[in-house]
């Protein structure tokens, strides 16, 4: 049996991750090939699915090694143009391996230690993963394949601090956390090799975008995940565990990722989707344009099954505040709590976008409104439960 067969007849499960060299028997030469890393994640397995329905290029797909595999979110992906290799952002060698090999067209770049709260007790993994692995990335791709267009993930935790709102792309770099600074840094290396080697690579700011796939430790799908318990337990009459929180106050700028994914492609593709491009890539915001607290999205998640809850604060003390609801015996059951151990050590207060300069330029105009996204996401959780 050949490698292909062999490939494909493992494949049924994605379990089969490829060396460099063994990948590299995919590629062809009539179709572009594309590495993304970080596919396990949540852009990654997007970003998959959109060049699989929209192009016909060939995509390697980076994972990690661990002992427990955790492809739930690229499970579902089947076709010949998908492959897994191994892939490590902390391994300079493989980095160079990844590129010299493959010869990529396009490397986009999702790989991260992408948890803001945990930077600060893994500072320096956060800062090695996301930003020193990007002067490996760039020499690579300087060396190996300079006309590859090269996508690294940038964020509104850049802006941090915010000293205006909405925050455009000319908002002053003003990071709060570790996790913040590295991406400060990388956005800087990509700018330097971008203007002395003349490589099309960029850096988005984008705001926080979540869906079904987002990781369960990011507020938003802890909440919706939560809720869809709550739901359960209410309809088995069986006791409510609460949420506990950390600041409800803070305000963030909700997306679809899969709308941004569309963004990233737009930026990637300038001289196709913008046509002011002069010949140098330009860097967008990806935003929805509304702010909206923690505290919101609370309400709106319980709204969806059914629940208007109401707050009972203590103005002097913020910690006590809680969110109730009455149940049909008229009792009153506590449905969210605060929990100072998700309090950051350093808050960004605010992040409110302004993505004019992407919608007039690349034509990008995001699907899903705010509503319809926690909709979507409880939704989804309930349906994972029942
Ligand atoms: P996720 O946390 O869902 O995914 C991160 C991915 O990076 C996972 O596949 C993870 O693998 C992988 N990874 C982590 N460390 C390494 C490493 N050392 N080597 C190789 N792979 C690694 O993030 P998102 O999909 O939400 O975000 C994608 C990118 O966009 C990240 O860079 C993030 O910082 C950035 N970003 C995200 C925003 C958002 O709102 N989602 C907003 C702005 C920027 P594993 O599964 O093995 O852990
Ligand atoms: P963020 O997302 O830090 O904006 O980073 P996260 O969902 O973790 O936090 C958003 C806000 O919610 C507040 N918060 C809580 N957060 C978490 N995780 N858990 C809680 O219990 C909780 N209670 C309140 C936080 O303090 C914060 O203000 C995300 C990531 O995807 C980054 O990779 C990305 O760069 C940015 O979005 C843009």
């Amino acid at each position: 049996m050949n490698l292909e067969e062999t490939y494909f007849k493992k494949k049924i499960d994605n379990i089969n991750i490829l060396n460099i060299i063994d990948a590299a028997k995919f590629k062809n030469e009539t179709n572009k090939c594309v590495v993304i890393t970080g596919v396990t994640g949540q852009d990654g397995s997007h970003m998959v699915d959109y060049l699989l329905k929209n192009t016909q290029y060939i995509i390697f797909g980076g994972v990690r090694r661990l002992s427990v595999q955790n492809h739930t979110n690229i499970r579902h992906i089947k076709s010949d143009r998908f492959h897994l290799i191994n892939f490590d952002l902390n391994d300079s060698n493989n980095i160079y391996k990844v590129v010299e090999v493959l010869k990529p067209d396009y490397f986009i770049n999702f790989a991260a230690q992408s948890y803001v709260a945990c930077s600060w007790d893994f500072a320096k993994i956060t800062w090695e993963t996301n930003a020193t692995s990007i002067i490996d990335i760039l020499e690579a791709i300087k060396s190996f394949k300079p006309n590859c267009k090269l996508y690294q993930a940038g964020s509104s935790e850049e802006f941090g601090n915010v000293s205006y709102s909405p925050q455009d792309e000319k908002h002053p770099l003003k990071p709060r956390s570790p996790y913040g600074a590295s991406k400060v840094a990388s956005r800087q290396l990509i700018k330097v090799y971008r203007e002395s080697y003349n490589l099309y690579a960029i850096q988005g700011w984008l705001f926080n975008h979540e869906g079904t796939r987002r990781g369960e430790d990011f507020v938003t799908r802890k909440i919706t995940k939560n809720v869809a318990k709550i739901n359960k337990s209410i309809k088995n009459n069986e006791p409510v565990i609460p949420i506990e929180l950390g600041n409800i106050y803070a305000k963030r700028d909700w997306s679809d990722a899969e709308d941004f994914i569309d963004g990233i492609w737009r930026m990637l593709n300038q001289e196709i989707y913008n046509e002011n491009y002069n010949g140098t890539p330009e860097e967008f915001v990806f935003s929805s344009n509304e702010t909206h607290t923690i505290k919101e999205f609370v309400e709106l998640a319980f709204n969806c099954i059914g629940i208007n809850g109401y707050w009972k604060n203590d103005s002097t003390d913020l910690l006590n505040e809680k969110y109730f609801y009455k149940n049909k015996n008229n009792e009153e059951i506590l449905l969210v709590k605060i929990n100072p151990s998700f309090y950051r050590l350093a808050e960004v207060d605010i992040l409110f976008g302004d993505s004019t300069r992407a919608r007039h330029e690349l034509k990008w105009e995001p699907k899903t409104i705010f509503e319809s996204l926690v909709k979507k996401m409880v939704n989804n959780d309930i349906d994972l439960i029942s």
